[in-house]
C-alpha cells in the first residue's frame, strides 16, 4: 500500500481518538452525576447534564465508530486485495468533508446550542450546523463505498472466476449494507430536519422523523459491529495461533447482514403511536433473524479461536480457553469484547421482544445493553486494533504491552459492574436519560445501586485514561521501532474461499432482495405517513 493510504488511516483514526477522548470524559460526568456527585457547575465546557449525554452520545457512537470505520475498513479491503483505492483524490476529499461536517456539528454541540441526544428527535430543535454537519459526515461514508466499489471492480476484472478475498468482502458487505441503511436518516435531514431549523418550512412530525431515524438507527449498530466482526473473523484467528473454522459460513454471515440488517427498525418504536401492531410484529420477527448472522459467528469464531488454543496445548471442552495467546493485548481485548457480547446480544433478544420490551424501554437497561455491544463488542475491539495499527502506522513500536494487558483487563472489570448495575437498575424502574440526582422519585433500591455506576466508570475511565496514555507515548517517547510483522497476517481458512458457493460472491441479488424486505416491512409505513403528515408540530428548545 502506498504511504498516503496510511496516512489516510492515519487521519480517520486520529479523528476518531479525539472524539473518543471526548466521549469517555464526558460519560464519566455522566457516571459520577448518578452517583451522586453534580459535577456539572464546575465543568464551564459542559453546561448541564444533557449537555454533557448529548457529547457523550454523539462523540462516541457517531464520531468515533465512524471515523475509526472509515480508516479501518478500506485499509482492510485495499490489503485484502493487494491494490490501493481506485480514487486516491477523492479518498482525500472524503476525508475533508467528514472533517469539515464534524467540524460544523461540534461548534453547537459545543456551544450548547445543540443539546438533543445523539437521536435528535424532533420537536427538539438543534442549530442547522448541527444537521447540515452531521449530513456531510454521511456523504463522506457514502463516497467510501463509492471508492471501495470502483476497487473491488478493478480488482474482479484482473480476477475473473475468483472469490474476492474474505476481508475485502466483510468490507464491501459493511459499506453497500451501510448505504442502503443510511436513505432513512437522509432522507430525515434532506426533507425535514435541515429545512425546518432554516426555516424554509414552518413544523415537523414527530413520529415520521422517529421511522426514519429508526430506518437507519437500527442498522447503523450493524455498521459499527460488521467491522469488528471483520477483524474477529480475519484476524483474530490468527492472532490465537489457528485458523478460521469455515470462510463460508463467515461469507454467509455477512450476506445475511446486508439483507436483514435494515427492515426491523420498529423495534426500537414497540410503544410509538401511529405504526400498526402488524408491522410492530413482522420488525419482532424480522429482529429475530438478524439474531442468526451472530449466532453464525458466534459458532464459528469461538471454533477458530478454539483451533489456535488447542495448537498451543489447550485440552477439554472449555479449559482450552486459558491457553489463548493472553498476553497479546490486541487479542486479549477482542476475546473480552466477545465475552460480553454474548451478554449484549442475549440482551438484545429481551429488548427485542414485545413484551418483555415493555419493562426495558426507556429504562437504564437500554444504556447496560448498548455499553455491551457498542461500548464494548465494538469499542475495546477497536481499542485492541489500534494496539497493531497505531504502533504501525506511527513506525513505532507499542509503549508498554503491561499497559495495554491491563487496560483491557480493567476495562473488562469495570463494564461488568457498570453494565450489570444498570440492567439492574433499569429492572426496577429506573428510566434512562435522565439527571436521577434531580428527580423527585428516586426510589431507595436505586440509590443502593447508584454508586456502584460510579465504581464501574471510574474503572472505564481509568482504563481509557491508560489507553490514550499508552498511544500518546507510542507517537512520543518511543524509540524502538514497530516489530515486524506489524500488520496481523490474515487468516487461512480450514474451509477455505473454494468453498464457498459463487452466488455469495454476487451483489444484484443480495441487494434486490435487501430492497425488496424493506419495501415489504416499512413501504405501507412510510407511503402512509408520508400522504398524512401535516408538519405542523413547532421546535423546541427546553434546555
Ligand atoms: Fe441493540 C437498543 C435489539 C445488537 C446497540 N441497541 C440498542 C441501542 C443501542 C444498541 C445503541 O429489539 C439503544 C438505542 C437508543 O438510544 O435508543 N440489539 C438488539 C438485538 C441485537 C442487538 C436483537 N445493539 C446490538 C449491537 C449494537 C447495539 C450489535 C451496537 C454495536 N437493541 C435491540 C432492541 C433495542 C436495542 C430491541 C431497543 C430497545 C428499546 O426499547 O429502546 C442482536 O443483533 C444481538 C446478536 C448478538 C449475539 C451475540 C453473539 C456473540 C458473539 C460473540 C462470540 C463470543 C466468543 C467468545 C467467540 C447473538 C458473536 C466466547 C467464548 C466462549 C468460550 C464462550
Ligand atoms: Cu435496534
Amino acid at each position: 500500500m502506498t504511504r498516503s493510504e496510511d496516512r489516510l488511516t492515519a487521519a480517520f483514526v486520529a479523528v476518531a481518538l479525539v472524539a473518543l477522548f471526548g466521549g469517555v470524559l464526558t460519560g464519566f460526568f455522566q457516571a459520577l452525576e448518578h452517583a451522586g456527585m453534580d459535577v456539572y457547575p464546575s465543568t464551564p465546557l459542559v453546561k448541564s447534564y444533557y449537555h454533557s449525554l448529548t457529547l457523550h452520545g454523539v462523540l462516541n457512537v457517531l464520531v468515533w465508530t465512524t471515523f475509526f470505520i472509515c480508516g479501518f475498513v478500506p485499509f482492510m479491503t485495499t490489503r485484502a486485495l493487494g491494490r490501493p483505492l481506485a480514487l486516491p483524490g477523492v479518498a482525500w476529499l472524503t476525508f475533508w468533508v467528514m472533517l469539515g461536517g464534524f467540524v460544523l456539528a461540534a461548534i453547537p454541540l459545543l456551544g450548547n446550542a445543540a443539546t438533543v441526544m445523539f437521536t435528535f428527535y424532533p420537536p427538539l430543535k438543534a442549530h442547522w450546523a448541527f444537521y447540515v454537519g452531521l449530513t456531510l459526515v454521511v456523504v463522506g461514508t457514502w463516497l467510501v463505498t463509492w471508492n471501495l466499489a470502483l476497487t473491488w471492480r478493478a480488482w474482479r476484472r484482473e480476477h475473473a472466476g475468483e472469490r474476492t478475498p474474505l476481508a475485502a468482502f466483510m468490507g464491501l458487505v459493511t459499506f453497500a449494507m451501510w448505504t442502503i441503511a443510511s436513505l432513512g436518516i437522509a432522507a430525515e435531514m434532506l426533507v425535514m430536519l435541515i429545512p425546518w431549523s432554516l426555516g424554509l418550512i414552518g413544523g415537523t412530525d414527530p413520529l415520521l422523523a422517529r421511522v426514519l431515524f429508526w430506518f437507519t438507527g437500527h442498522p447503523i449498530v450493524y455498521f459499527w459491529l460488521l467491522p469488528a466482526y471483520m477483524s474477529w473473523y480475519t484476524l483474530a484467528p490468527r492472532q490465537a495461533g489457528g485458523k478460521l473454522f469455515s470462510d463460508p459460513l463467515a461469507r454467509t454471515s455477512f450476506i445475511l447482514f446486508l439483507v436483514l440488517s435494515t427492515p426491523l427498525g420498529f423495534h426500537h418504536q414497540y410503544t410509538d403511536p401511529g405504526i400498526h401492531v402488524g408491522w410492530k410484529l413482522v420488525h419482532a420477527f424480522l429482529t429475530f433473524a438478524v439474531f442468526f448472522p451472530s449466532l453464525l459467528t458466534f459458532f464459528n469464531v469461538v471454533a477458530s479461536l478454539e483451533s489456535g488454543a488447542r495448537a498451543r496445548g489447550g485440552k477439554g471442552w472449555i479449559a482450552w480457553f486459558a491457553k489463548l495467546p493472553w498476553g497479546d493485548p490486541s487479542l486479549a481485548a477482542q476475546v473480552l469484547a466477545m465475552l460480553l457480547f454474548t451478554f449484549g446480544g442475549i440482551g438484545g433478544l429481551i429488548n427485542a421482544s414485545y413484551n418483555l420490551n415493555l419493562v426495558v424501554h426507556n429504562t437504564a437497561w437500554i444504556v447496560g445493553h448498548l455499553h455491551l455491544t457498542v461500548g464494548t463488542a465494538v469499542t475495546l475491539t477497536f481499542m485492541g486494533i489500534c494496539y497493531w495499527l497505531v504502533p504501525y502506522l506511527a513506525g513505532k513500536a507499542l509503549w508498554s504491552r503491561r499497559l495495554a494487558q491491563a487496560q483491557v483487563w480493567i476495562w473488562f472489570v469495570g463494564m461488568i459492574i457498570f453494565s450489570n448495575t444498570l440492567h439492574r437498575l433499569g429492572l426496577l424502574g429506573m428510566p434512562r436519560r435522565t439527571m436521577i440526582g434531580a428527580a423527585a422519585y428516586v426510589q431507595p433500591e436505586w440509590k443502593a445501586l447508584l454508586p456502584l455506576v460510579g465504581v464501574g466508570a471510574s474503572l472505564l475511565f481509568l482504563s481509557s485514561l491508560a489507553f490514550f496514555l499508552n498511544l500518546v507515548l507510542t507517537l512520543v517517547v518511543s524509540r524502538a521501532p514497530a516489530p515486524a510483522p506489524a500488520v496481523p497476517a490474515f487468516t487461512e481458512a480450514l474451509s477455505g474461499a473454494d468453498h464457498a458457493p459463487a452466488i455469495l460472491d454476487r451483489w444484484r441479488p443480495w441487494i434486490a432482495l435487501a430492497f425488496v424486505l424493506i419495501a415489504i416491512a416499512y413501504g405501507p409505513t412510510l407511503v402512509r405517513l408520508a400522504l398524512t403528515t401535516p408538519f405542523n408540530t413547532p421546535g423546541l428548545r427546553v434546555w
